[in-house]
C-alpha cells in the first residue's frame, strides 16, 4: 500500500528525529554494548518498524517497497545495526512467507514479526555454499508428517535473536542445485538446533551473525513454504526484494558519510582557510553528492517498477552493485577528507567505512550481481 504524501511525509519526519535525537547518541554506547539499547528496540517497535513491510491483516503497516525504501534511507543515517535488528523481520526473514506461505503459517507468525515479539532469520548460506547457493547441502528427509532436518548454516544474521528461521534445505538428494531445494519455517526452540558462538566481524557492532546448526531436527511437513522443489525460487525471490532494501540502507549511510564530511569540510581550517573552499576537496563532496543522487534515483525507478508487480530481479541487481560499490567510494571519500582524523576511532566515518564494506558482500557479491544482469541481458536478447 502506498501511504497519502502527507502521511508518508510526517512519519519521515518522526524518522528523522529519532535518529538524530537518540539513534546517533547511542551510536558509541551501541559500539560498547555490542547491542542495541532496550529502549530504542522498544521505540522501534512503538512506530511499527518490525513490520513495514508486512501486510495490514497480519498487523504490519503494509507499506510498499518504494515507502519502505524512502523511510529506510532516513533511517540508515545512523549505525546499520539499528537497521540490522529490523531489517530480517522486514525483509529475507520475512518475506518468503509473505510471498509464498500458505494462510495458516502468515496468521499463525507474521503477527508476532510485524510487532517485533518474534524475530526472523533467513538460513540459506552454508560452509561449502555461499555465492553457489543452489549448492547447499542442509537436508530434510521426510519421515511420515515430519521431515528430519541435518546441516550448517552459516553467518546467519540475527541468529543470536532469532525465534524462527527459514531455511532452505534439501529434499531431494537425487537431484543437484536448485530444483532439489526446499524451504521450511522453522522455530528456534524445536529440539536439534543449536547455534554457534557470536561471530567476530571487522564491523556493524551491535548486528549479531552466528552459525545455526541442525542435527536430527523434526519439524512437521506444514513447516514446508510452498510445494518440494521450489524452495531456491523463493529464496531468489526474497533476495530480489531484499537486495532492493540493501540499496536503501546503502543510500541512507551514503547520506550520513556525506553529510559528516561537508560538516567536516565546512569547520576543519588549513592553511588559514576552511578546507571546503578548497577546489580538490569540493570535487570529492560534488562526486559524493552526484553518485548518491544516481543511486537514489535508479533505485526509486525500480520500487516503482517493484510495485506495479513487475519482475525486477535484473534492475535489483543494478541497483545493489552500483548503491554497494557507491557506499564504498564515499566512505572512502569522507576518511580521506577528514584526513587523520578520519583513522580516528573518535570519528563515525572511521566506524562508517568498516561497517559499508560489507553491504558489497551480502545478499550476493558484486560479481554475483554482475553475473544476474548479463544472463539476463543475454536471455532477453535470445527472446527477442
Ligand atoms: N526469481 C524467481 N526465480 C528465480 C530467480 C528469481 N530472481 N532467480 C533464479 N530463479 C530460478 C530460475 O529461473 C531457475 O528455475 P528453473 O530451474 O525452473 O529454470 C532456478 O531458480 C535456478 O536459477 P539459476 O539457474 O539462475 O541458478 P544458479 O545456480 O545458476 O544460481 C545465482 C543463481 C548465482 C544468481 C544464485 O545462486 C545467487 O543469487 N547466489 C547468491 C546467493 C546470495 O545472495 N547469498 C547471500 C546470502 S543470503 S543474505
Amino acid at each position: 500500500m502506498a501511504l497519502d504524501a502527507d502521511v508518508l511525509e510526517q512519519f519521515i519526519d518522526q524518522v528523522k528525529r529519532l535518529v538524530t535525537e537518540k539513534l546517533v547518541p547511542n551510536e558509541e554506547r551501541l559500539v560498547e554494548d555490542d547491542d542495541i539499547p532496550d529502549e530504542i528496540v522498544d521505540d522501534l517497535k512503538d512506530l511499527g518498524f518490525f513490520g513495514l513491510s508486512i501486510p495490514e491483516e497480519y498487523g504490519g503497516l503494509g507499506l510498499c517497497l518504494t515507502d519502505e525504501a524512502k523511510i529506510m534511507m532516513e533511517f540508515c543515517q545512523s549505525s546499520v545495526a539499528y537497521r540490522s535488528r529490523i531489517g530480517t523481520n522486514n525483509g529475507i526473514g520475512s518475506q518468503g512467507l509473505v510471498i509464498d506461505g500458505n494462510e495458516q503459517q502468515k496468521q499463525r507468525y507474521l503477527p508476532g514479526l510485524a510487532s517485533g515479539e518474534m524475530i526472523a532469520s533467513f538460513a540459506l548460506t552454508e560452509p561449502g555454499a555461499g555465492s553457489d547457493a543452489a549448492s547447499l547441502t542442509t537436508s530434510a528427509v521426510r519421515d511420515g508428517d515430519h521431515y528430519l532436518l541435518n546441516g550448517t548454516k552459516r553467518f546467519i544474521t540475527n541468529a543470536p535473536q532469532a525465534d524462527l528461521f527459514t531455511v532452505m534445505a534439501r529434499t531431494d538428494a537425487s537431484t543437484p542445485g536448485a530444483r532439489g531445494v526446499s524451504a521450511f519455517i522453522v522455530e528456534a526452540d524445536t529440539p536439534g538446533i543449536t547455534l554457534g558462538k557470536k561471530d567476530k566481524k571487522m564491523g556493524q557492532r551491535g548486528a549479531h551473525t552466528s552459525d545455526v546448526i541442525f542435527e536430527n531436527c523434526r519439524i512437521p511437513a506444514t513447516a514446508r513454504i510452498g510445494d518440494e522443489g521450489h524452495g531456491f525460487k523463493t529464496a531468489m525471490k526474497v533476495l530480489d526484494r531484499g537486495r532492493l532494501h540493501i540499496s536503501a540502507v546503502c543510500i541512507g549511510q551514503a547520506e550520513r558519510l556525506l553529510k559528516d564530511s561537508l560538516n567536516y569540510a565546512i569547520e576543519r581550517k588549513q592553511f588559514g582557510e576552511r578546507i571546503a573552499d578548497f577546489q580538490l576537496i569540493q570535487a570529492m563532496l560534488a562526486d559524493s553528492r552526484t553518485e548518491i543522487y544516481a543511486a537514489r534515483s535508479m533505485l526509486l525507478d525500480a520500487t516503482r517498477r517493484y510495485d506495479q508487480a513487475e519482475r525486477v530481479s535484473e534492475e535489483a541487481s543494478c541497483c545493489k552493485m552500483f548503491a554497494s560499490e557507491m557506499v564504498g567510494r564515499i566512505a572512502d571519500r569522507a576518511v580521506q577528507i577528514h584526513g587523520g582524523a578520519g583513522y580516528m576511532a573518535d570519528y563515525a566515518v572511521e566506524r562508517f567505512y568498516r561497517d559499508v564494506r560489507l553491504f558489497r558482500i551480502y545478499e550476493g557479491t558484486t560479481q554475483i550481481q554482475q553475473l544476474v544482469i548479463a544472463k539476463s541481458m543475454i536471455r532477453s536478447a535470445e527472446n527477442s
